[in-house]
């Protein structure tokens, strides 16, 4: 990590006086701040959003519900937070510039490898009531098609021969869960806060499941006991860069390590069922409902959908971020009409304008103060179609109605996954089962006949049903012809005109 300039005094808790007037700071005493919530994968994420309500919680004086971050891979996190006390400056951008605001919520932060017990030890603490995450779909461990624990996973099989040393936040939750219980404490909540559909549930299924291949008696208590509050979460937040550090550090007169750069907009959704309180994080503009499904439902499938779509054909179309994406009049167009086509498969939550939630997005999209990388988005594409186009591919078929746009969706994402793109260059492909994409990919070379199927054919992300389904299997290679055919702009406006 490189600091953004040598002669900048470091940022910390006890220079905060001194910054300039303009840039908000913590609210309240942080010294009266206790531990009431752990959080497993302390990203950018998290510090732009739940971190943020929190902050706010915190400075309506109800100070139970500091923040112990940790990460479950790397110490960078730690390093640059640590010796600031934990704060960090938190940059928000759109049309009207830009705002500082220090976020003073995270006391800590946590490099599990490097101490499994020292997690172990702040997930057991009495005062925690809250443990959530932002661990990634990848982080969950489970088969994407069906939300079941992957109990093949290496983490799993690791984590199962050594309960006392875990490395996924699965082994850790379910280790932690069981010894609160021989000590005596409360059980705390586990809240997930990833883009997974019904991410409570799923997460608890996972946990039960889990907490059951321990001994039956502890599935059985997990199962029972552990609350796994369904989220629905939503701020676009994209990787800092160095250029990010260097302003915000002028800016503030002083060297933030990892400052986070987000947009204005910002929701949460709880399902308010908390074993142990919670924060009134309603306070804090969050929205406590009784049913997150719909709205839930309504931004996996329109916000993230229409991102998966525009980071494959952005990406293919030699854009480097959303917004210059949407500058392609092509792909703009084809965001808007896939919105259409996704809309009718929606339930939507009470009170919602769906018109005005796909206006706004198009609005986010085309921010241009976010330098939010096609490529980021693109990452880990096997973890993330199933809930963001195939659930809609599935509905719509029951429905009898069209699937082509989706399934154009499905096909950038099947050309960005054979690792090269229009201009032959090689694509710098993250993903969990990228072996297994390569191989497939290099198998049936770069022709949509024998792709498709080879793709179409993986289990854990197309399920049984979507492979056998001849409309989408002819959508599918209509569309990834088309791609290789006349490019991603090209194919993108035809199919945004029918
Ligand atoms: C994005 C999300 O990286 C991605 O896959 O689609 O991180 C998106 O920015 C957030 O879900 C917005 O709430």
């Amino acid at each position: 990590m490189t600091l953004a300039s040598p002669v900048l005094p470091r940022l910390a808790a006890a220079s905060l006086a001194a910054l300039p007037v303009a840039v908000e700071k913590p609210r309240y005493d942080r010294a009266a701040v206790t531990t009431g919530i752990v959080h497993l994968g302390i990203g950018a994420f998290h510090r732009a959003h739940q971190a943020v309500y929190t902050d706010d919680v915190l400075a309506t004086g109800d100070t139970r519900w500091g923040i112990v971050g940790a990460s479950l891979r790397s110490p960078d996190t730690r390093d640059a937070l640590n010796p600031q006390g934990g704060l960090y400056t938190l940059a928000v951008r759109g049309n009207e510039g830009e705002r500082l605001r220090l976020v003073g919520a995270i006391r800590d932060v946590l490099v599990a490898p490097e101490s499994p017990q020292a997690l172990l030890d702040a997930l057991c603490r009495p005062s925690v009531a809250i443990v959530s995450l932002t661990v990634t779909e990848k982080g969950y461990c489970h088969d994407p098609a069906t939300g079941a624990l992957d109990e093949r996973h290496p983490d799993i099989v690791h984590d199962l021969a050594r309960p006392d040393a875990p490395r996924s936040a699965i082994g850790f939750l379910v280790r932690a869960v069981a010894r609160r219980r021989e000590l005596g404490l409360k059980p705390f909540t586990v809240l997930s806060c990833d883009n997974l559909p019904s991410n409570g549930r799923t997460l608890h299924r996972i946990l039960s499941r889990y907490a059951a291949l321990v001994s039956p008696e502890l599935g059985t208590f997990v199962a029972g006991e552990i609350a796994c509050p369904d989220t629905m979460v939503d701020r676009i937040v994209p990787a800092t860069t160095d250029e990010d550090r260097a302003r915000i550090a002028a800016a503030l007169g002083a060297a933030d390590a990892w400052p986070v750069v987000t947009e204005p907009f910002t929701q949460w959704v709880i399902e308010d069922r908390f074993a142990s309180g919670r924060p009134a994080w309603e306070a804090a503009g969050a929205t406590l409902v009784a049913d997150v499904a719909p709205y839930e439902t309504m931004k996996l499938r329109l916000l993230n959908g229409s991102h998966s779509a525009l980071a494959y054909l952005g990406y293919l179309a030699g854009r480097e971020t959303v917004a210059a994406a949407m500058d392609e009049p092509g792909i703009a167009a084809f965001v808007a009409a896939l919105m259409d086509d996704t809309a009718p498969t929606l339930a939507l939550p009470p009170g919602a304008d769906v018109e005005g939630y796909k206006r706004s997005l198009v609005a986010r999209f085309r921010n241009a103060a976010l330098r939010h990388r096609t490529w980021q988005i693109a990452m880990d594409g096997s973890q993330k179609l199933p809930q963001r186009l195939l659930a809609t591919i599935r509905d719509r078929l029951a429905k009898g109605l069209p699937v082509e746009r989706h399934a154009l969706g499905v096909a950038a994402w099947m050309r960005y996954v054979t690792g090269v793109d229009e201009q032959g260059r090689p694509i710098d492909l993250r993903d969990p089962l990228a072996a297994d994409l390569a191989a497939a990919a290099r198998e049936a070379g770069p022709v949509a006949e024998r792709l498709a199927p080879a793709l179409l054919g993986i289990k854990s992300i197309f399920g049984e049903d979507l492979p056998a389904d001849a409309r989408l299997r002819a959508a599918i290679v209509g569309a990834l012809a088309a791609l290789y055919r006349q490019g991603a702009a090209a194919t993108a406006a035809a199919y945004a005109r029918g």
